[in-house]
């Protein structure tokens, strides 16, 4: 399975999984600006969309979207427990916060910040959007070790690749002391550690 990446995205999210899961699969870097392939190519004929995650499978099918992304990862692996069982409560639970994550905080929140056609006051709204997010998230983690409970599961991994980015666009953490907390536990784990190695440094914003 090929695993295309670009350093201080997304793409963190599915390399922290495969390296929980244990599976052999191959980091195809990609310019996240120019949408060049590492060793050549053009990244929009493997997603036309030009974004990252994308996963390739042996059999020739892509999958895109971190949330599925993982999913699939995660189910290839169930006696490590990264995504409870399909069909239950639980799974729907995990969902739930892949989509909140998704939705309000990546592509609600910190995506437009990045943005550089957006004024700083637009900025704002969405500072502000995100200060309601990590107070709802704050809140919950205040009782729970992980965002599922007590097992760390996909959806850690997806919040630590996110929260991740809030000192690149001034987003204060400190009123989120459980959010910090959570980061750091999840940024001790030895395959986010390798993801994070791996990485290595994020290349400067589009010129
Ligand atoms: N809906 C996608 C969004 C992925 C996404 O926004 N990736 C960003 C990096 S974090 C990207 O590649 N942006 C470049 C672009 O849109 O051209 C997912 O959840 O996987």
């Amino acid at each position: 399975m090929k695993l295309f990446c670009a350093p201080g995205t997304l793409s963190l999210l599915p390399h922290i999984v495969f390296l929980e899961a244990g599976l052999a699969f191959t980091v195809v870097r990609i310019d996240e600006h120019t949408k060049a392939i590492e060793g050549g190519g053009d990244y929009r004929t493997v997603n036309p969309l030009g974004y990252v995650p994308a996963l390739l499978l042996d059999d020739g099918t892509v999958l895109t979207e971190g949330a599925a992304i993982v999913q699939y990862i995660a189910d290839q692996v169930p006696d490590k427990k990264l995504a409870p069982p399909n069909g239950t409560i639980e799974r729907a639970k995990l969902q739930a916060w892949l989509n909140f994550l998704s939705s309000e905080m990546h592509k609600g929140g910190f995506g437009p910040i990045f943005h550089k056609g957006i004024s700083e006051q637009s900025k704002e709204v969405f500072r502000d959007r995100l200060r309601a997010r990590y107070a709802h998230l704050d809140r919950h983690l205040a009782d729970h070790e992980y965002l599922m409970g007590e097992d760390f599961t996909v959806a850690d991994a997806n919040a630590f690749a996110i929260t991740n980015w809030a000192p690149r666009v001034d987003f204060d953490l400190s009123p989120y002391p459980n959010v910090l907390a959570h980061h750091a536990r999840i940024g001790c784990r030895p395959a986010v550690q390798a993801a994070m190695a791996a990485d290595g440094p994020i290349p400067g914003p589009d010129p």
